[in-house]
């Protein structure tokens, strides 16, 4: 039977290179000969830190004095002995599941493998090598900054966006620095290290599509890919069960091929997205055994939904998720690696963030391609949470090597990832890459097909999804759709960045005919007790150069005087600022997600940039880096969650709609008044009974402006009633911006 002995005790690192020659150089970093202790999974930077060799990274430009720390190489080293005999030492592995990035692994001075990808996981034979007692395991790590350099000198220079070196590795790019993260580039053992044992044949993988459903049956397929060698018959025995219901198959399987079960369920439990049903997670139990013997064993939680993205309807261009035959709209937000240091995010933190997500009306979160493909547990929440994924693979913002090497090294990654993740119910997309296409276009490099990568996003990574996740939507990048500017909204789907980062203004979206928007987003501080916690007090000003700092895209901190400018009154005490322009992230965000909500179904999502930070930050998260919701998050939740209400003027008119595209009918009150501002008097004030039913979208009151005190200082506000008389949701429209408003007082 398989079996596994974790090595995640008793390791120590040591700087390998010459602190004279790194930047800049300094006599203080550890010497040679100094080993201290490790954690695994960990990075050196966490190590450093927690040997006090160097203060918090993430206080003030701390960043700045770090460099050595990725220019140098680093030698982690444990010892261990046998846990106990195996039987035979033939089956004795050393698995690496996550290794940043270019390494040299030793057992007992000889070399076991050499390693060039952060995603992949790496199983090396030892049999040969290891002893019952006294092993010592190294594990020798370059500077991912010399290797990228070396490797551009080899290869030459691609053209890309932010930090060259990030290109040729196969690393977090985020790591290098991003315009919301900052430059930190980590070496270490940043996934789990263990000892395998594993007999003669195992389960290699194992994969679970839903291939239709009708009324009252599903058909679904297993397949089951073996690993080793199966000499004779061996038997596979599946269980799939929920609740009471269990059905068990049993089938021999020999020689190399899959086994392949089709299975028709009777009443099955379906998978819904959040918002639209429950989420009942199937037991999937598959053990593979020889004579009785058991050698392995699987299991998997798996959801029955099938999902299809349509693309042409009625000879027309549309973008749209159908989920068990249901067409939804998406809304949700990007996902980038919630810390600079991925291995010290607890369990809880992706609780935390996941859960948020959810509770604002999120059905839909996407990893983007700059980060990581995530832990295991992040996948596990959301298939519990309804939380669908669309998952980018990780290139992001450039071009990419076509060698040999490289693209080998990519399909590996691919098959892993694609073999490991499948059987999510609530991954419902695999996309090649973020923003590639698109940004050697807008270089005015030409056609994306000329672009180096192209065959990666358009043939390999497509073709390996194809074979090994059939039932699933590929995406080359995004945004994609035409042939000329990937981002055009005539097809596919859009990331909306005129507003903010080309600094046109929020009320500018009502132009917008995206067909599906998977990014866009403005930016306000992190939380005041976020930002101050990295500040000194002298600092904490709103054009301290510390606090610009803590802003990484260009002109960052410019945009957010320019458009509170615009929208709010301009106060300069920090609080005040720091308020405000949170506020006015608010005002944006709701002001673009109603303008696309209310377009559905023309338009189809709105995935905001971003949920999370992985540092003290101003971005364009809506949670900060301490798990604090900004301002934004509320607002969002106005507009995502159940019934929504909108307002729109149009011509004379104020017009109010309600959608509801929840699974249940909604009854409750409606209330409308328009408030005079300069006397605190309603103009007008009214309440009724109201229902919307499930998948309604409906016009409610309409009122006309001319009937409105032409000083036009009064607000017009929509309240939504539950039965019980409770608020549950308010929306208003104001004569003028916030800024000109007067007030009684
Ligand atoms: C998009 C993303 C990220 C970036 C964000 C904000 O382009 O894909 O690369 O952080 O915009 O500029």
């Amino acid at each position: 039977m398989r079996k596994k002995w974790y090595l995640h005790d008793n390791w120590n690192v040591k700087i390998q290179s010459d602190p004279e020659n790194m930047s800049p150089a300094n006599t203080e970093t550890p010497s040679v000969n100094d080993w201290f202790p490790a954690s695994v999974p960990g990075t050196i930077h966490t190590d450093l830190l927690t040997a006090n060799k160097i203060d918090d990274p993430f206080f003030a430009d701390n960043e700045k004095k770090l460099k050595w720390v990725h220019e140098a190489d680093w030698i982690y080293q444990t010892k261990f002995d046998l846990p106990e005999e195996p039987k035979q030492h033939n089956g004795l592995y050393l698995v690496l599941d996550g290794l940043d990035t270019v390494s040299n692994i030793q057992l007992n001075g000889r070399t076991v493998g050499d390693t060039d990808n952060m995603f992949r996981r790496y199983r090396f034979p030892i049999s040969d090598l290891v002893e019952p007692t006294g092993n010592v395991l190294r594990v020798l790590f370059k500077s991912p900054m010399r290797i990228g350099n070396e490797l551009i000198e080899r290869y030459g220079e691609l053209y890309s966006v932010r930090f060259k070196e990030r290109v040729y590795l196969r690393k977090a790019q985020y790591s290098f620095g991003w315009d919301w993260g900052p430059s930190l580039p980590t070496v270490g053992i940043w996934r789990p290290v263990y000892l395998e044992y594993l007999e003669k044949a195992w389960i290699d993988s194992v994969s679970f599509d839903t291939m239709e459903i009708s009324d009252n049956s599903a058909r679904v397929v297993i397949k089951i890919f073996p690993g080793g060698k199966l000499e004779g018959d061996y038997e596979i025995e599946c269980n799939l069960s929920y609740k009471n219901q269990n059905i068990r198959e049993v089938r021999s399987i020999s020689g190399s091929n899959l086994l392949e079960i089709e299975i028709d369920l009777q009443n099955p439990s379906l998978w819904w997205p959040g918002g639209h049903g429950d989420q009942p997670l199937y037991d999937l139990d598959i053990s593979l055994s020889y004579k009785g013997n058991k050698f392995d064993n699987y299991q998997s939680k798996v959801g029955i939904r099938t999902i299809d993205l349509i693309q042409e309807e009625d000879k027309k261009q549309v973008f749209y998720f159908r989920i068990n035959n249901k067409p939804i709209y998406m809304k949700g937000a990007n996902w980038i690696p919630s810390d600079s240091f991925i291995p010290r995010i607890k369990d809880s933190k992706y609780q935390t963030l996941l859960s948020m997500a959810k509770e604002s009306g999120m059905n839909i979160l996407r990893i983007w391609g700059g980060g990581i493909y995530e832990q295991p547990i992040f996948y596990n929440l959301c298939d519990e949470l309804g939380l669908l994924i669309w998952q980018d693979f990780m290139f992001a913002c450039s071009s990419y090597p076509e060698n040999d090497h490289f693209m080998e090294n990519v399909r590996q990654e691919a098959r892993e990832k694609v073999a490991k993740l499948q059987h999510h119910p609530s991954i419902v997309l695999w996309c090649g890459n973020n923003e590639n296409e698109w940004i050697w276009y807008r270089g005015q490099k030409g056609s994306y097909r000329n672009m180096p990568g192209f065959n990666i996003f358009h043939h390999e990574l497509k073709s390996i999804v194809e074979e090994l996740d059939p039932q699933r939507p590929y995406w080359p990048t995004t945004p994609f759709g035409s042939e000329e500017d990937p981002n055009a909204t005539a097809s596919g789907n859009q990331h909306s960045w005129d507003i903010w980062s080309r600094w046109i203004d929020y009320t500018e979206v009502s132009k917008d005919e995206s067909l599906f928007v998977a990014e866009f987003g403005f930016q306000g501080p992190a939380n005041i007790d976020t930002i101050n916690s990295v500040l000194n007090k002298d600092s904490r000003n709103i054009q301290s150069e510390l606090f610009e700092y803590h802003n990484k895209q260009i002109e960052g901190n410019e945009r957010l005087f320019r458009f509170l400018a615009g929208h709010l009154p301009v106060r300069t005490e920090w609080e005040d600022f720091i308020y405000l322009t949170q506020l006015n992230q608010g005002f944006a965000l709701k002001t673009c997600l109603e303008h696309w909500r209310s377009r559905w179904p023309e338009t189809a999502g709105s995935i905001i940039w971003q949920l999370n930070d992985c540092w003290p930050v101003t971005s364009w998260s809506l949670i900060d880096s301490h798990l604090n919701p900004k301002l934004s998050y509320f607002f969002v939740k106005g507009v995502f969650s159940d019934p929504a209400l909108f307002i729109k003027k149009e011509g004379n008119q104020i017009k109010t709609m309600i959608t509801n595209e929840s699974e249940e009918n909604f009854t409750g009150k409606l209330e409308y008044s328009v408030l005079n501002l300069l006397n605190n008097q309603d103009i007008k004030k009214e309440k009724k009974d109201i229902t919307i039913r499930k998948g309604e979208k409906k016009s409610a009151e309409t009122i006309s402006i001319d009937k409105l005190p032409e000083s036009g200082n009064w607000i017009f506000i929509t309240t939504l009633y539950d039965k019980q008389d409770y608020i549950i949701k308010r929306n208003y429209f104001t004569s003028k911006k916030w800024k000109h408003l007067k007030t009684s007082t």
